[in-house]
């Protein structure tokens, strides 16, 4: 039923790409997310133990009439440190998918840069981006192995499409929270057994913050 609304890309790099894959899975708005790396060499395919100059990316896909770019670019400063400075693997970027993601993404930039911060992130255009192996894909989600055979995401084709994925990958380590569980879990046509399975984590997790 998602497949039918408009949908736009956004990508972002802001450290270990677990926890951010979490914490956009289960905002509303997000339609689907996959793990990968981006912004590194042309002509170097990057894999986790052969990185090169990529960084670890998180990649969205979300409904612009529901969460707009902007929601998006405070999620991404508020949940992360831009300032410390890292390897490449685990440093800040914007990817920018087009002109106005761009201009907004500049502009929030300057707004912490006139804070006085000095801020590391850079913006930079989209590029190729390759997709992080299977098993770096929904983490925390497939740190379930009975939900994830129950609802047959088997393959990391599964988990990286399924939207019900993205949810369940933020809501299994708390968030996005109970209300808005409870409000969603009837959308996302998940048996009684399942719901039952997820609360109980929802409530264990939330407000415990992200961790890799
Ligand atoms: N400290 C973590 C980082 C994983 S991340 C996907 C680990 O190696 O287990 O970079």
């Amino acid at each position: 039923h998602y497949l039918n609304i408009p949908s736009e890309k956004a990508t972002f790099s802001m450290g270990c790409f677990w926890a951010p894959d979490s914490l956009f899975g289960s905002t509303p708005g997000i339609i689907t997310t996959r793990v990968g790396y981006a912004g590194g060499s042309e002509g170097f395919i990057p894999t986790y133990r052969n990185i090169g100059d990529y960084t670890e990316a998180i990649q969205l896909q979300y409904d612009p009439n529901t969460v707009t770019y902007l929601e998006l670019l405070k999620i991404f400063w508020d949940h992360h440190d831009p300032t410390a400075k890292f390897k490449k693997q685990y440093s800040s970027f914007i990817y920018y998918h087009n002109d106005q993601q761009k201009v907004e993404a500049e502009q929030t930039l300057n707004e912490k840069k006139a804070k006085g911060l000095d801020i590391l992130t850079k913006i930079e255009p989209a590029g190729q981006f390759f997709n992080a192996e299977d098993y770096h894909q929904k983490y925390r989600l497939q740190q379930h192995k009975n939900l994830c055979n129950d609802l047959g995401l088997k393959t990391g084709e599964d988990l990286i499409n399924s939207h019900v994925a993205a949810r369940l990958n933020g809501y299994v380590v708390g968030q996005g929270g109970i209300d808005q569980f409870d409000s969603e879990a009837s959308k996302l046509r998940l048996d009684e057994a399942a719901i039952k399975y997820i609360r109980q984590l929802v409530i264990k997790y939330e407000g415990q913050g992200l961790h890799c």
